[in-house]
């Protein structure tokens, strides 16, 4: 048996390219959560869990991942079997409740390790890969239509990006539907644009914002409305031809349900560390498709580690019909990749190596560790 025996934790605190302005936060930095597990064969497993903009997305922050995993977690993984990812998450779910990200990345340490050991890619751990490469989004929230406009047509001259999200939200509907509108003035039908409100507006808002919208051309609106109010997603959902997608309101396979009984959206933007990891990712998808949902990569601007897991699971899924937004990396002005992740032709590309298919650099770790010193923090073990 291959035990767990030792878990390292760090935050790293990259600079964004830019200012990142959404409805609840302007982020101007990513901290990101690295998990290192050690098991007593040698092998390692790397995992990452990170949420954006401190506490004013959800319910975890960086500091209360990393507390989660050090203080209760960690400690009661070690000399379990590292091979029994089933046995692990069942523990976890006992000993603690919530903390989905904190869970996630432990877990994505776990399959990471078991990947390299049997030598294939996660991937290959939940079937196989059925893409090796899937469009993907980029997101525009400078704060500024024109300075989005001229980002927006570099990418698509860079044949790196035709699809667009627009963070909106923060001011008035009139004025967020207006700029929507210049956007896709400018850009016209070879892209494809699409909102995210984050959750900031009220159902009458939304009800204006989303028939504005759709005047306009925006082909989809995500999260208009406070998570908790599906009876006002089923009805924005119902109201309109524009496309509405749950993102804050799917953490894990019981919200997914409980999305999908309520007809409540269109689209699930599948997150895999607001999910709980990749295994129940995987089980949201499968609600997502059971219930005739079309489904979306979301991402929560993780750094190329997470960023290459979430590629591992997405590329088992059939049919990805809205494609993904795993650009992550590319927002943060270092990537911390030995081998960044490839971005060409309108699409990410899907590490093929063993695990989750990634080596760190060890000088922007170093660099990038909060703190300094740039050495995972031993929490539980030798
Ligand atoms: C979100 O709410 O979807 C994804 C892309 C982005 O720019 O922010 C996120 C989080
Ligand atoms: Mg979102």
């Amino acid at each position: 048996m291959t035990k767990i025996d030792q878990i390292e934790t760090m935050i790293l605190d990259i600079p964004t390219i830019r200012g990142h302005v959404l409805s609840m936060a302007t982020m101007r930095m990513q901290s990101a959560v690295l998990v290192r597990m050690t098991f007593s064969d040698g092998s390692e497993g790397l995992g990452e869990g990170t949420t954006i903009g401190g506490l004013s997305y959800g319910p975890e922050s960086p500091e209360s991942i990393q507390s989660a995993i050090e203080t209760y977690i960690a400690p009661a993984l070690l000399g379990r079997d590292a091979d029994n990812v089933n046995g692990i998450l069942q523990l976890m779910d006992k000993q603690v409740r919530g903390n989905r990200i904190a869970k996630a990345a432990v877990e994505i340490a776990l399959w990471d390790g078991l990947g390299k050991r049997l030598g294939v890619p996660v991937s290959q751990l939940f079937g196989g890969g059925v893409a090796d490469k899937m469009p993907v989004a980029w997101t525009l929230a400078s704060g500024h239509s024109e300075t989005d406009i001229a980002e927006a047509l570099d990418m698509m001259e860079a044949r790196r990006h035709n699809i667009f999200k627009l963070k909106i939200g923060k001011r008035s509907v009139r004025e967020d539907v207006a700029h929507v509108a210049r956007i896709k003035d400018a850009l016209g039908d070879a892209a494809s644009i699409r909102v995210d409100i984050n959750q900031a507006w009220s159902l009458s808002e939304a009800r204006w914002g989303l028939k504005g919208l759709q005047d306009v051309g925006c082909e989809l609106v995500e999260q208009p409305v406070q998570a908790r109010y599906l009876d006002a997603m089923a009805e924005l959902t119902r109201s309109y031809e524009i496309a509405v997608m749950a993102d804050e309101a799917l953490n894990g396979p019981e919200d997914a349900f409980a999305v999908a009984t309520h007809r409540a959206a269109d689209v699930f933007a599948v997150k895999i560390g607001q999910s709980g990891g990749l295994k129940r990712a995987a089980e949201v998808i499968s609600v997502g498709q059971a219930a005739g949902i079309s489904l979306y990569a979301g991402t929560m601007l993780e750094t190329g580690l997470s960023t290459a897991a979430a590629l591992q699971i997405f590329s088992t899924v059939e049919t990805l019909q809205w494609g993904t937004e795993l650009f992550g990396p590319l927002l943060l002005t270092e990537d911390i990749l030995a081998d960044p992740i490839i971005y060409r032709d309108f699409c990410v590309e899907v590490p093929q190596g063993p695990g989750i298919g990634i080596s760190l650099d060890p000088d922007k770790i170093k660099f990038f560790c909060r703190g300094g010193g740039g050495r995972l923090q031993t929490v539980a073990g030798a």
